[in-house]
């Protein structure tokens, strides 16, 4: 007995902390991050051609870590084709001082300094079948290369990703390794943006799952979401809100809603959720969202929810949960 209550309480808290670190998550059911070439056309889902993620790898990891990249190339059956595949992709990772806490780093669109801190790596990817629907693999790095930021857990890399020439949407995603050719997740590793442009699943079964993280100082939030094409609704799920709605973006357009924050959300996570219409099965549909705090400040969207899924209940299953562990 005390042998099974061992484990549900290790598969329970394992589970919380998440482990899964494949970005986006299988979990957050959001097939591929998306970046499209700086000749495309907004109206296809992404608003700025550029894509930057923040990898974080606990204080405790000492050995090396490496970003691996699926189908970092633009061409095949993957990617989003607009003509003749032409697009170019640049992918850099950044570390070390202020690459994570300058100020521009946190800037809507990529401006100013975002690129900050020392580049410790880069590919640019053309429209060839070299890594069409293979793994590339950025490092080894150093854990101790990437910014200290004990807020955000332990050491963070910064990777940007560039539409630099190109009409085409290049599909992609990322698994932060501590192997150079497998996909092996780091425990207590995570990954987050503060803007996110990504493909929604083509099953209208499928609910895409994002994860805006609330600090304590937020008492009012502007979820804001692009291109979305009325493909059904969007919806938050968080420690007290059931379900509240927020607006839908049509083509080519954002659309703003402003949620008040409650005491019990203040330092958990929201699930954001994108809720595909049963009956216009769109296709290909491509979307954007950020979201501020009441002085217009980014929030990170995690792949891994801090603290785990918002439930309601979380509370009281809590409570029963701590009866059951014999101590
Ligand atoms: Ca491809
Ligand atoms: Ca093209
Ligand atoms: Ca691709
Ligand atoms: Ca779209």
């Amino acid at each position: 007995m005390r042998n099974l209550v061992q484990t549900i309480f290790g598969i329970l808290f394992f589970s919380s902390r998440g482990i899964a670190q494949q970005i986006p998550a299988v979990e957050e059911n959001i097939p591929f991050l998306v970046t499209f070439g700086n000749e495309g056309e907004k109206s296809w889902g992404d608003d700025d051609f550029s894509q930057t993620y923040f990898f974080v790898i606990p204080k405790f990891q000492v050995q090396p870590i490496y970003i691996r990249l699926f189908d970092a190339e633009t061409s095949g059956e993957f990617d989003e084709k607009k003509g003749d595949f032409d697009t170019k992709t640049k992918f850099s990772v950044y570390g070390g001082k202020e690459s994570f806490t300058a100020k521009d780093v946190r800037l809507k669109d990529p401006g100013g300094k975002y690129k900050s801190g020392n580049l410790l790596s880069s590919k640019t990817f053309i429209s060839s079948e070299i890594y069409d629907g293979e793994w590339y693999t950025f490092g080894p790095f150093n854990p101790s290369e990437g910014e200290l930021v004990s807020e955000y857990g332990g050491y963070i890399f910064k990777v940007v990703a560039e539409g630099i020439k190109g009409d085409d949407g290049n599909l992609y995603k990322y698994f932060l390794s501590s192997s150079p050719d497998e996909n092996n997740a780091i425990e207590g590793g995570n990954a987050f943006t503060f803007e996110f442009t990504f493909r929604l699943s083509d099953n209208i079964n499928d609910v895409a799952h994002l994860y805006p993280y609330i600090e304590q100082n937020v008492y009012s939030i502007q979820m804001s979401n692009f291109d979305f094409d009325n493909d059904g609704d969007l919806n938050i799920v968080s420690m007290a809100k059931k379900a509240e709605r927020s607006k839908v973006s049509g083509d080519n357009s954002w659309a703003d809603t402003e949620h008040k924050i409650d005491e019990k959300e203040k330092k958990t996570t929201l699930d954001v959720q994108f809720i595909k219409n049963k009956n216009k099965k769109i296709r290909n549909n491509n979307a954007t969202l950020y979201v501020t705090n009441q002085y217009g400040n980014l929030l990170p969207i995690y792949t891994v929810p801090i603290g785990g899924v918002p439930q309601l209940n979380n509370k009281i299953l809590f409570k029963q949960k701590k009866k059951t562990v014999p101590y």
